[in-house]
């Protein structure tokens, strides 16, 4: 195991009963207007099938089948049990070839964006369902750095007990990415479309990074390959779900970011995704609140820990939402 951080079980940690598990769905907060219905995790109804307008070109998720062929295949390469220590050389080398395999994109801010945190709940307006191996959920979280926006982000990985539910609920089909903007009310899939509706909506007269979009296909592969299929599958002892979101300060092309949402995801921890590229505006805001500007830096109201240690922040994180820890 890795040298674990002292996990403390919260109050504010619940775990469902296994029978309960599969049924206790994450809000869809475009539907939980206040910050404290937002708490009501597990009684959160999701919204129903529909009932937000949804913008999709397509999709067949044609792309998903690849990644459920692959998907054995790299849980085989990647050892299993993200929880058991790893090899750091390995761990350093394949996630810094995937941040030099993205580099041109998910660093830096290309504009500033307008604000899009909710005022009355001081909760983001974006919610982004995905899964982080994903290369077309990549290249919207991409684009989110370059707009310096902030979203909440529910993981979906495969073998989901909540998210992907909602997801099915909201738009019909299990597809990744899914945004939604409580602000225009606006409910997407296809990675493409998002991206040229988070530009056209908050960048202020802005395109897409050159390449972004057509890169894709080619590296946009690389993370999922080379972390051999990290954040990908749910953690077979997930499914505590903590009452309040965890908050990540983290930039999509950060190595060492990477590692933590890959365990955001396995775990399926919702959180408030705060980007903080080169030019952030909320660069001070990380320094308020961890007394540096390094990333990725994690916090969790539910229990207080805090971290800029990547390592720690992993041995937390599977010690303290581990169903048998
Ligand atoms: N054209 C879509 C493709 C999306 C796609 O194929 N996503 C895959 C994951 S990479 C998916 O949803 N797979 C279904 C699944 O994971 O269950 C887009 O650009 O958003």
């Amino acid at each position: 195991m890795l040298p674990l951080a002292h996990p403390v079980r919260h109050p504010n940690l619940r775990r469902p009963p296994p029978s309960q598990r599969a049924l206790a769905p994450a809000p869809a907060r475009a539907h939980l207007p206040s910050r404290a219905r937002a708490r009501t995790l597990t009684r959160a109804r999701p919204p129903s099938a529909g009932a937000a307008e949804t913008e999709s070109a397509s999709s067949s998720g044609g792309s998903g089948s690849v990644l459920s062929f692959l998907c054995p295949l790299l849980n085989f390469l990647g050892g299993g049990d993200p929880s058991q220590e790893r090899n750091d050389v390995v761990e350093a080398t394949t996630s810094s070839i995937s941040t030099l395999a993205r580099l041109p994109w998910g660093s830096k801010v290309a504009t500033s964006s307008a604000e899009n945190i909710d005022s009355a709940t001081s909760t983001p307006t974006l919610q982004l369902y995905e899964f982080e191996a994903c290369p077309f959920c990549r290249r919207v979280r991409e684009a989110m750095t370059e707009l310096d926006l902030n979203a909440e982000v529910y993981p979906c990985p495969k073998g989901s007990l909540r998210h992907r539910d909602v997801v099915k609920k909201i738009g019909g089909k299990e597809q990744f990415p899914l945004l939604v903007d409580a602000s225009t009310g606006v409910t997407m899939y296809e990675s493409g479309d998002i991206v040229k509706y988070l530009f056209k909506q908050y960048g202020q007269g802005r395109s897409p990074s050159s390449g972004l979009l057509e890169s894709t296909i080619f590296t946009g592969w690389v993370p999922t390959l080379l972390r051999a299929g990290r954040g990908m599958t749910l953690w077979n002892k997930a499914g505590i779900v903590p009452a309040e979101k965890l908050e990540l300060f983290s930039y999509e092309n950060n190595s060492h970011a990477r590692i933590v949402r890959e365990a955001l995801c396995e775990l399926e921890l919702p959180y408030v995704l705060q980007n903080v590229g080169e030019g952030s505006s909320k660069m001070d805001l990380l320094l308020s609140k961890s007394g540096s500007k390094q990333v990725p830096y994690l916090i969790d109201p539910n229990t207080g820990f805090q971290s800029s240690d990547h390592k720690k922040i992993l041995a937390y994180l599977f010690q303290q939402y581990s169903v048998s820890s």
